[in-house]
């Protein structure tokens, strides 16, 4: 006489889970019922769902048990809209077709569920949170960086806060600003020696010479120098001098370390010494090795920045400050801000090394085209994000680019 069995539940997975934790592979489902809710409940309540059936004596259930693997294909095959690779063997006392049908648009309910919620996050209950969300993606923001702008402000501002566009704009700008962190100079003795490193074509030597005119040519006069390291390539080396011609800065060329050794000892009455080097792709580690060993001539003292442009892509950015990390370099200086628009990538990129900004250019004239980096500098470089300036005045006053260096 076989034993029989029957479970309710709210949906046919959470029945099959209890008949299948219960029973096992002993359990013989015979009958499926959808039982509608009773009386009021009718009208608002759920369905239940009923699974009647027998349980399998041992060597019934070891028959089961060796065909399970091509059951799960099928199933599995059958909800991917693929036929199965083999025929399916069943044993006499096996589901019926109406049982593997019902288990199948399960598996094809979930399949659907599951593609909808891998491709639509839940959608955002504040518009202003919505709005912004939509501002950062503009700026080409990375998506993690976004979701934690936008979480801190769920978990700062109450309710009533985030359905206010100004607050959240304004708080936004300001989260945005103090996730980088900007260049502190540290006064020291002797000349600053000022070392700027980078991939190639970035605009080392324009900033070399938009620095030396800056200091050089001011008001505060300061005896500039202007060093030129590993200045094989064409040009490279002309360059400078004419930069340093035009200034009446003296520029000298150095290709190994003595020579770089000699020329520091020499500039020792400056108040600064402006190191230009020659581009290094990042993927070259050698020549980045060499040329980090190269510039240990400079001492300890040595300050070395380095340059990237505004334009490089994001998954370049992360390499490039990788592989320039050996030079232990104490700031981003970011070059070509006027030939992008969009600036997120960059800023998403940097707060997460906690390495600080200490200038921006944002064009091919010397010297004007640089500015200290501030927060509102940044900020001026986001589209669409509407926050009051004057307060940010007040709390960050931009440094002016000569008081920097005293
Ligand atoms: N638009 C724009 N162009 C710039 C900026 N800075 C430099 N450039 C230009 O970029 C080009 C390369 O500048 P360089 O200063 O020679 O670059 P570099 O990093 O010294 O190059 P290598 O020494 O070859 O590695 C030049 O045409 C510069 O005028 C900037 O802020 N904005
Ligand atoms: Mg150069």
């Amino acid at each position: 006489m076989p034993r029989y069995f029957s479970e309710r539940g709210n949906s046919h997975i959470e029945v099959i889970e209890r008949i299948h934790s219960k029973y096992g592979d002993r359990a013989n489902i015979q009958i499926q019922k959808t039982i509608p809710a009773s009386g009021l409940r009718g009208l608002f309540g759920k369905v239940q769902y009923e699974y009647r059936g027998f349980l399998r004596t041992g060597e019934e259930t070891r028959a089961v048990q060796k065909n399970r693997d091509y059951e799960t294909r099928a199933a599995i095959l059958a909800a991917a809209g693929k036929a199965p690779l083999a025929p399916i063997e069943r044993d006499s006392h096996d589901t019926s077709e109406e049982q593997i049908e019902v288990v199948l648009q399960e598996l094809r309910d979930l399949k659907g569920q599951l593609a909808i919620s891998a491709s639509t996050p839940p959608p955002e209950p504040f518009p202003v949170l919505a709005e912004l969300s939509g501002i950062m993606e503009e700026n080409d923001f990375d998506r993690d960086y976004i979701i934690g702008i936008l979480n801190s402000l769920r978990q700062n501002h109450n309710a009533a806060d985030l359905d206010g566009r100004d607050v959240i704009h304004h708080a936004a700008a300001k989260l945005i600003a103090e996730s980088v962190s900007y260049f502190q100079q540290n006064l020291i003795d002797g000349p600053r020696i000022f070392i700027l490193i980078g991939p190639t074509g970035v605009g080392k030597t324009t900033t070399i010479a938009k620095l030396a005119a800056v200091h050089g040519l001011s008001g505060n006069r300061s005896d500039v120098r202007i060093i030129t390291v590993d200045s094989f390539r064409i040009g490279a080396r002309a360059q400078v001098e004419t930069y340093g011609e035009i200034m009446g800065i003296p520029v000298k060329a150095v290709d190994d370390y003595d020579d770089l050794r000699k020329q520091i000892a020499l500039a020792s009455e400056a108040d600064l010494i402006l190191v230009d080097t020659i581009g290094k792709s990042p993927r070259d580690k050698t020549k980045i090795e060499e040329m980090r060993n190269l510039l240990s001539a400079c001492g300890e003292k040595a300050e070395v920045h380095l340059a990237l442009s505004a334009t490089t892509k994001t998954a370049d950015l992360k390499e490039i400050m990788n592989q320039f990390e050996s030079f232990n370099y104490l700031s981003v200086i970011l070059t070509k801000l006027d030939e992008t628009s969009r600036v997120g990538n960059l800023v998403s990129a940097i707060s997460s090394t906690g390495i600080p900004l200490s200038y921006f250019t944002d064009g091919q004239s010397v010297p004007v085209d640089i500015a200290v980096a501030s927060p509102l500098r940044l900020l001026s470089r986001l589209k669409g994000l509407d926050f009051d300036q004057s307060v940010f005045d007040e709390q960050y006053p931009a440094a002016d680019l000569t008081a920097a260096w005293r």
